[in-house]
């Protein structure tokens, strides 16, 4: 179907949204205006068709695209299939012998294997502005990912300005990794990134790090250390050293305040409480706190997210838990989902996305090693944890900790390609996903990074036929 001044976006009532945003993408790529409109069936229509679904209708996220010579249709019982759709139509884009554009005629039926596809950004150690984290959150839908899951907290900084303690900001969201930027977000600015990630299809996810990684609360706030007095900030790149001590008047009441406040400015229904690395506690301990704090967000009416750590305490059956860590055992992690808890899987040597590509990469870390493209691609998460039924996978998410990551250029350099493939590993079935394959594909998806001034990693695995990267 050629693309040219006829060419306009029908969608109505509901799917009105999700085709303002399909028509303004196009508008870029086409380089002129593309409409919203109502449907005259003249040639020319890219229909967008939300059909209502009951029960038995297809899976969530599913949709259909029917492409011929005068029209494209995408079909989808629910928003997020039609976001879908239109995010595959634009990789049907192609050259027309006129030298214009066209959608090659096709006939498209998917659905994600899995519900939860993420992306967690540690804003803690690094700062990143409102923008980087808005272009992110655009990179993220046309790879169709879901979750945005934000490291709002940790040791060298405090990213979230809440009501009840301002100093955390006032005086921890000045503070970051030596190299790294400072800053925090106002109300306003969460409400913004929660707007911009919710009308494509993601759902934002805050991550208060505790019991451990919060060196910069107990920098702001003397009240939360035996000695009362404020700890130097911290600057440097270990973990586990800070912890929150349960015996301290302030410390339920900081926890408290501190959920309740998180949980009332999100508008998805998790609250990701960390927990990892609490290396300076005793397990006892750790798990009271961990129960402590499990019992605020229950009460502040929000689902339990944490690192694989808090399956060390017994949880909500409602509890979702992250896998990252290939070196630990994960008894207790098998333990939890088999009574009922739900994993997300993030195994650092394939999807800790700060990890150098190769020895010679400039930025990033290599504590798990270094992970080029194919590492990020070839693996199954049916095979990351030994034990799990495939019900209790509720999906994958890719990681960017940045204590080795300072601005916009390193970060997407990181992600991309790398990202393209963690998205593929949670969304196709093992049978429909090869690398050969995928690496001839991503190889498209180059001019659009050029085209949106995107820095990405050349890597010498893929055969890339034009454009820039590094
Ligand atoms: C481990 S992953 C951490 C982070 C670090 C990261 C560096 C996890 C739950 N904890 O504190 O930033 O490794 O790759």
């Amino acid at each position: 179907m050629p693309l040219g001044a006829g060419t306009r976006v029908v969608a109505v009532g509901e799917a009105e949204a999700v085709g303002a945003i399909a028509a303004a993408q196009l508008s870029v790529l086409l380089d002129r205006e593309v409409p919203v409109a109502h449907d005259d069936g003249r040639p020319g229509a890219i229909v967008l068709r939300l059909l209502s679904g009951g029960a038995g209708a297809s899976s969530p996220g599913a949709y259909r695209i029917q492409v011929d010579s005068v029209r494209a249709l995408v079909t989808a019982v629910d928003l997020d299939g039609l976001r879908h759709g239109a995010v595959t139509l634009r990789q049907l884009l192609v050259p027309t012998t006129d030298g214009g554009r066209g959608l090659r005629p096709a006939f498209v039926v998917d659905a994600p294997r899995f519900t939860w596809r993420g992306l967690h950004l540690d804003v803690a150690r690094s700062f990143f502005p409102v923008e980087t984290v808005e272009k992110v959150v655009d990179v993220a839908a046309a790879l169709k990912l879901n979750v945005l899951h934000l490291h709002l907290s940790d040791d060298q900084g405090w990213r979230l300005e809440l009501p009840s303690r301002p100093l955390l900001t006032q005086i921890s969201g000045r503070t970051a990794v030596d190299g790294g930027q400072a800053g925090f977000y106002t109300a306003a600015d969460y409400a913004r990134i929660q707007v911009h990630a919710g009308s494509r299809g993601i759902t934002v996810i805050p991550e208060i790090d505790m019991p451990g990684h919060v060196n910069a609360a107990q920098h702001a706030y003397g009240e939360l250390n035996p000695g009362g007095e404020p700890v130097p900030a911290y600057t440097g790149t270990e973990v586990g050293f800070s912890r929150l001590h349960p015996d301290l008047p302030a410390t339920l009441p900081f926890i408290r305040d501190v959920v309740t406040e998180v949980a009332a400015m999100t508008r998805g229904p998790f609250l990701h409480i960390g927990g990892d690395e609490a290396l300076a506690m005793q397990r006892p301990e750790y798990s009271r706190m961990i129960a402590t704090i499990a019992e605020q967000v229950r009460v502040a009416g929000k689902t339990l997210v944490g690192w694989q750590e808090i399956t060390q305490t017994p949880l909500a059956p409602s509890t979702v838990v992250q896998f990252w860590d290939p070196r630990a055992d994960t008894s207790d992690l098998v333990d939890a989902a088999w009574q009922g808890a739900r994993v997300v899987l993030s195994p650092a040597q394939h999807v800790y996305l700060d990890m150098k590509y190769d020895a010679d990469t400039p930025i990033g870390s290599d504590w798990v090693g270094t992970t080029e493209l194919r590492d990020a691609y070839e693996w199954e998460p049916m095979e990351s944890v030994l034990g799990l039924l495939p019900g209790s996978i509720a999906g994958v998410e890719a990681a960017v900790w940045t204590e080795y990551v300072h601005d916009e250029q390193e970060l997407f350099t990181l992600l991309l390609p790398r990202l393209a493939a963690v998205a593929e590993v949670a969304w196709s079935v093992p049978p429909r996903r090869s690398w050969p394959d995928f690496a001839v594909r991503v190889a498209r998806y180059a001019p659009t990074w050029d085209a949106a001034g995107l820095p990405w990693y050349r890597s010498p695995q893929v055969a890339w036929e034009t454009g820039a990267g590094r």
